[in-house]
């Protein structure tokens, strides 16, 4: 459950979305300048986002155990990119939501920690 105070008029809001084992990662996946409510399950590495444009939930199974969430936004788009750090290979592997590219990019080596890091369990 989400929990959403508005700055427009300090209403609070209740979202049910996702179980209590997920772990939130907040960005603007559609790409519309509003956040939009993101989790990572990692009893099935998969990411959903509740799209703040439209309502409706995306979802992609993306990285594996072992793998370190860094939200952010890798590629330059105008959002966040659901994306994955590989510590046994040094490589990002970034997920645009809006239009499914995949980018890889060799940054680091074992050993290395991104910083901001989410850990799959
Ligand atoms: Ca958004």
């Amino acid at each position: 459950m989400f929990w959403i105070l508005r700055s427009s008029d300090l209403s609070a809001m209740a979202i049910p979305f996702g179980l209590a084992i997920d772990q939130v990662i907040p960005g603007d996946y559609d790409h519309d300048g509003k956040a939009d409510l993101c989790l990572h399950r990692y009893t099935n590495d998969t990411f959903y986002w509740l799209r703040s444009s439209d309502g409706q939930v995306g979802s992609v199974q993306w990285g594996v155990w072992g793998d370190d969430l860094v939200a952010g936004d890798y590629t330059g788009n105008p959002g966040s990119d659901i994306t994955i750090w590989r510590p046994a290979e040094g490589n990002f592997y970034s997920y645009d939501p809006v239009d499914s590219s995949i980018t890889v990019f060799h940054w680091g080596k074992q050993g290395d920690s991104p910083v901001g890091r989410s850990s799959v369990h």
